[in-house]
């Protein structure tokens, strides 16, 4: 039987890639592998589409169900991402760049997780410590990844590590205007043309737990704060529906890569809360955070500490 190599649930580039790079290796190096992803190729986000087909990669497979299947994951380890029945298929392998979450396997298996920006750089890793062939438009397909899981590298979960594996595999692509590849990329993601503003928000949103009050926090990716102009005060009526639902706040961040700041709409029942939180004042629906880019280390930490979570 062979691997189905399989990233998270709503897969991003990184997943997507890291499938394909990752089957590829297994393949290489002996291992039947097949790359595989948790959605039909129809529903492929707008940036990996558009990565999948400047380069030439086959969409991976879809796999949604990993009942009695021989199973690698890449880019995650948590039960609640994975494809349905994984507590019924044979884990082979796990490469990674998160915290380890909560999937445990029978046997032993090949478990290999950095501290790094993205899966694809420590599969660029494995590549080389191996010597295994890196096949060019595979390499293409990682080092999109490493632009979009480090946001070309302005997010602080970037390390020397993505920008050396991003040095090599320029060298390997032969492609030159990194800032060009990400700026395709990024304006195929935060695209909003014709999308449902409900959409939109709910595209990349989490709900936390602080305290006991629930707390929602979305972002989009923008090349500029100019692509939501038109669509400003509908994305506010929106969250505030959202809000509205069961929530204590709701946070919207539009963050613009280029300038390196969010405009952060807040809708919340304690509003100064959210400003001390961020040493700044609302004015009308949001406020300016200079530097925020990332949820997880730049939102979230500050709220729950605001709020004794
Ligand atoms: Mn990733």
């Amino acid at each position: 039987m062979s691997v189905s190599v399989v990233g998270h649930s709503n897969p991003d580039t990184d997943s997507v890639t890291a499938a394909i790079a990752y089957a590829n290796y297994l393949k290489a190096t002996g291992t039947d592998a097949i790359a595989c992803m948790q959605i039909s190729a129809d529903n492929l986000n707008p940036e990996s589409k558009v990565v999948l087909e400047k380069f030439g990669l086959a969409a991976p497979q879809t796999m949604t169900d990993a009942a009695g299947k021989d199973v690698a994951l890449v880019d995650f380890s948590d039960i609640g991402q994975a494809p349905a029945n994984i507590g019924d298929a044979n884990i082979v392998a796990i490469v990674d760049h998160h915290k380890i979450g909560d999937i445990t396997t029978g046997s032993p298996i090949f478990f290999y997780a950095k501290p790094v920006g993205c899966t694809c750089t420590v599969l660029l890793e494995m590549y080389k410590n191996n010597n295994v062939e890196l096949p060019k438009d595979i390499a293409a397909g990682m080092l999109c990844a490493i632009l979009s899981d480090t946001v070309n590298f302005k997010s602080p979960t970037c390390t020397d590590a993505d920008k050396a594996a991003v040095a090599e595999l320029l060298r390997i692509t032969g492609v030159t205007d990194q800032d060009a590849l990400f700026m395709e990329m990024l304006k195929a993601k935060s695209s909003v043309a014709g999308v449902p503003i409900r959409d939109l928000v709910f595209r990349d949103y989490k709900d936390f737990d602080m305290n006991g009050k629930k707390v929602g926090i979305g972002q989009i990716e923008l090349a500029t704060l100019d692509q939501v102009a038109d669509i400003r005060d509908d994305l506010y009526k929106t969250i505030k529906e959202v809000k509205a639902e069961d929530r204590h706040t709701v946070l919207f961040m539009l963050t613009d890569v280029v300038k390196e700041g969010t405009d952060l709409m807040v809708v919340s029942d304690d509003p100064a809360i959210i400003e001390g939180s961020f040493n700044g004042k609302i004015e009308g629906q949001s406020m300016w955070v200079d530097g925020m880019m990332s949820r997880k280390k730049q939102t979230v930490p500050p709220l729950q500490k605001a709020f004794g979570a």
